[in-house]
């Protein structure tokens, strides 16, 4: 008999603003972050989001769909720059309209909005003022937050404040190939500063409103973090990947501070922290969220550093077959990412472990008790095109999300509080930086078609019964 999760477990796909809505300059939306650098010379490919899957006119089919596939909840974020297009700070009406007529078809269909307001893109006339590194970034955000949280108000049951931080940070600040493309260790830790607090001022406007349907969290990037070898090396080593990878977000988040041995570290590695302001911790101190969100992948091992790792990096999964290294990290004198030859590889250099969710969902429990959590993206990536007769046998994929879901159904059956797994993505859409080759969806896009045909494919059906025979009645 299969093992089941509890009634009410929410099951669906996510997506992101920039990934699949289109429509880029429509209705009166400004340029985001993103519209500026995909249209710059600095994007190499030339590929950009301005259509994508185009949701933006779409919507209404892809919502249907969802529910036909048996899917109660879905995940997108709101563009920033669809709702304030500019610095003055004025409504874009049009921009609130989409997303209310978003909202009214999930309503329609008994699908649970979960909507992040940031997903990676700001908008561009606040990049231009140094973005996430400017100390006011915070301040704007939660401006930009409480602007959503009074147009929207109970509309939305759950709010996510920001999307994977960490990623965010290091392929913007570290890696250096999401914008603004800069590539510094010390602009990391400022940054990576600026969001936390902004997550936090966002987090203290929402109580503000007082809602008693609606409830906040944030979406944090994780992969447990495991070693190859128990020795005390690599004991430190998986400490410092965890604070490097997980801690210095997760823990101000729900336990309203950063960890005591992160800012002692970073001294010691050179980090001027004289950013940390005694009133923004003061304030951190209040600010806990309802539930955590986890996109979870994949996970990381970390072995002590070497001379020869070099200097402090981050090699994403975003560069494609031909990749000349796997998908991981240097930090200098802190860790790096370590290898199992014998787990599989996608074809951007990432391991392919679906226990994952397990071993995080456990250490969750272990490190935060019960605070409720939900899977708000994980999948599976593939270079896909449709068999002569037109059909998306994604066989690969549903392998791998049977092995995955059986380790989260099992972890919910063990007691951990996990209350709800979106799959990445709802469907096909813009991979930052890869384009639209590397798919995730669980409906295809033709992105080929000036109509954006759908097509579910094997998975799309698969997943339909994977939730009717997994969640009890
Ligand atoms: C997460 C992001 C998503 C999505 C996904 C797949 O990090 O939140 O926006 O893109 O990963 O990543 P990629 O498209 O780089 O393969």
């Amino acid at each position: 008999m299969n093992r089941k999760v509890k009634k009410g477990f929410l099951w669906g796909g996510a997506n992101a603003a920039y990934q699949c809505e289109g429509g880029w300059n429509e209705d009166g939306k400004g340029e985001s972050n993103w519209d500026q650098f995909c249209h710059s010379e600095k994007n190499v490919k030339g590929i950009t989001g301005d259509v994508s899957a185009d949701f933006y006119h779409h919507y209404k089919e892809d919502i249907r769909l969802f529910a036909e596939g048996g899917q109660n909840t879905y995940r997108f974020s709101i563009s920033w720059p669809r709702i304030l297009p500019d610095r003055s700070r004025k409504v874009n009406e049009k921009g609130v309209r989409f997303y209310k007529n978003v909202l009214a078809e999930c309503r329609k269909y008994g699908i649970v909005p979960n909507v992040t307001l940031l997903h990676y893109d700001i908008p561009s006339w606040l990049e231009d003022e140094g973005g996430y590194r400017n100390p006011k970034f915070a301040e704007e955000f939660a401006f930009y937050a409480r602007t959503v949280f009074e147009q929207f108000g109970e509309e939305i049951p759950l709010y996510v404040t920001i999307n994977e931080i960490t990623h965010n940070t290091f392929c913007s600040y570290m890696q250096g190939n999401y914008p603004p493309n800069v590539h510094s260790t010390q602009a990391v830790c400022e940054v990576g500063y600026n969001l936390v607090m902004a997550h936090a001022k966002a987090v203290i406007e929402f109580r503000k409103f007082n809602f008693r349907n609606s409830q906040i969290g944030m979406v944090h990037t994780t992969n447990s973090v495991q070693i190859l070898k128990d020795t005390p090396e690599y004991q430190i080593a998986k400490r410092r990947c965890d604070l490097f990878k997980n801690k210095w977000v997760t823990d101000p988040a729900i336990l309203g501070k950063f960890p005591d041995d992160l800012r002692p570290l970073l001294e010691e590695s050179g980090i001027d922290t004289s950013f940390v302001k005694q009133e923004d911790l003061d304030l951190l101190a209040q600010t806990h969220v309802d539930f955590l969100g986890q996109n979870c992948y994949t996970r990381t091992l970390a072995r002590p550093y070497r001379e020869e790792d070099g200097e402090t990096n981050y090699y994403p999964n975003n560069v494609g077959t031909g990749q000349k290294r796997l998908e991981g990290y240097v930090v200098k004198n802190w860790f790096t990412s370590d290898f199992d030859p014998d787990t599989p590889k996608n074809a951007w250099g990432r391991e392919e472990y679906p226990k994952t969710v397990y071993d995080m969902l456990m250490g969750i429990k272990a490190d935060y008790g019960d605070i409720p959590v939900y899977i708000t993206e994980n999948g599976c990536a593939r270079y896909e095109a449709p068999d002569e007769n037109g059909q998306l046998d994604d066989q690969e994929r549903i392998d791998f999300m049977k092995k995955y879901l059986d380790w989260l159904v099992k972890a919910e059956n063990d007691g951990c509080n996990v209350k709800g797994y979106y799959a990445w993505s709802s469907t096909d859409c813009y991979s930052w930086i890869n384009g639209y080759e590397k798919r995730y969806g669980l409906i295809y896009v033709d992105f080929n078609d000036p109509a954006r045909k759908r097509t579910p494919k094997k998975s799309y059906y698969w997943f339909k019964e994977y939730i009717n025979e997994h969640t009890e009645k």
